[in-house]
């Protein structure tokens, strides 16, 4: 297998529990100059149950599309474990697709935590955001609120109350947020993504049409905000 084979960053031989995924190519140091590194989660996959190996041909697509306009910007999808479904998949479509591993990888690790334990410095972060742009509701939108502490909740309202599927607000981060300070994230982009989960409002019952056309319109948000941002 060819996974984790690939050179890793200084920063991260050093630390235990943030294993770097690349994609195949030796890279030399991905993870220790200061290129604008966009991480990502994988939107709509979890909480809101959208099926994942339609979303990892959209994340591949998306990326494939943005990475020919971010010049040197990186874009790293990034999950809590090895054992990832959509880690695997996005990995295994990207590497068909010859998608250029130094300016897309994937990454195992928290994405409130990427620089202090995996050595991945992101100046950007992407969240699976609540149509309400609220805290907790739990997944990665309960641990970048909990993690960038009450300056982001106001910083957020500031620029948005609310988001319509498919888009993207971007959020400055005071530089008193312990994610700006520890992990240097200088921005949050929340985007809120289709939700197949009858439990959560919007609910597009498995309406996978509106539900990929939407998926699509996340990413674009993302992507187009974070090269708005480094631009
Ligand atoms: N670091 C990296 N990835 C994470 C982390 C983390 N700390 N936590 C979760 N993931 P989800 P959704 C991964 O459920 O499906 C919330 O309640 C996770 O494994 O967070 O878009 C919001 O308030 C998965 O791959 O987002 C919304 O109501 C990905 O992040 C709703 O969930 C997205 O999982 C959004 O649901």
């Amino acid at each position: 297998p060819d996974n984790g084979s690939a050179s890793l960053g200084h920063a991260v031989n050093n630390v235990t529990d943030g294993e770097e995924l690349e994609m195949g190519s030796p890279g030399g140091t991905v993870s220790s100059c200061n290129v604008p590194t966009l991480a990502f989660p994988s939107i709509s996959t979890a909480d809101f149950q959208f099926n994942i190996e339609k979303a990892s041909d959209i994340i591949v697509e998306k990326v494939e599309e943005f990475v020919k306009k971010l010049g040197d910007a990186r874009l790293v999808l990034v999950d809590l474990s090895h054992k990832s479904k959509i880690l695997t998949l996005v990995r295994i479509k990207a590497t068909q697709k010859n998608i250029d591993s130094s300016k897309f990888h994937t990454f195992v690790g928290d994405i409130t935590r990427l620089s202090s334990e995996g050595g991945l410095r992101c100046n950007v972060i992407a969240n699976a955001a609540n149509w309400r742009l609220k805290p907790g509701g739990g997944g990665v939108n309960a641990s970048i609120f909990s993690a960038a502490g009450a300056a982001l909740e106001t910083a957020t309202k500031e620029r948005a109350v609310s988001l319509t599927p498919g888009k993207a607000v971007i959020v400055p981060l005071p530089s008193t947020s312990p994610l700006f300070s520890r992990e240097g994230v200088t921005h949050v982009i929340h985007v809120l993504g289709p939700n197949m989960n009858p439990q959560r409002p919007n609910c597009l019952s498995n309406d996978y049409i509106k539900g990929c056309e939407i998926l699509r319109e996340a990413y674009s948000s993302i992507f187009e905000s974070f090269a708005s941002i480094v631009r």
